[in-house]
């Protein structure tokens, strides 16, 4: 009886443990995604061209549009980013939460972008 009641006890206790993390998790998810914005997210997801910022990381990391493309950067981060292209063709104001920024690309090639306030964040866009 004693290990039944200790072995209940344990599995109360990993149980709490696991709706801590997923009440955690849940937390974490609507700090950086509030609820009213659901649909704009499933938006950028079904427009093709876009590129999603959220963890401080572009998604996709590699892009490769058609020549006259128009792509679309959305931060999902609670945190400011920009988007600059390393040959300086174009550079973002620093684009809040759920702000956007777009670039029409009229001329192929592969352009890198980065980060002006993170560096270490970096995307490719090839246009063909
Ligand atoms: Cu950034």
């Amino acid at each position: 009886m004693q290990i039944n009641l200790m072995g209940r006890a344990l599995l109360v206790v990993l149980g709490s443990l696991a709706i801590l993390a997923v009440s955690a998790g849940l937390g974490f998810a609507q700090s950086t995604m509030p609820m009213p914005m659901p649909m704009q997210k499933q938006t950028v997801a079904q427009t093709p061209n876009a590129i999603v910022i959220k963890n401080f990381m572009f998604m996709p990391m590699a892009l490769t549009v058609k020549v006259g493309s128009t792509v679309t950067w959305k931060n999902l981060d609670g945190e400011p980013h920009t988007v600059v292209n390393d040959a300086g063709m174009f550079r973002s104001a620093a684009l809040d939460q759920n702000d956007t920024y777009q670039f029409k690309f009229d001329k192929p090639g592969v352009y890198r972008i980065f980060c002006g306030i993170h560096p270490n964040m970096k995307a490719t866009i090839t246009v063909q």
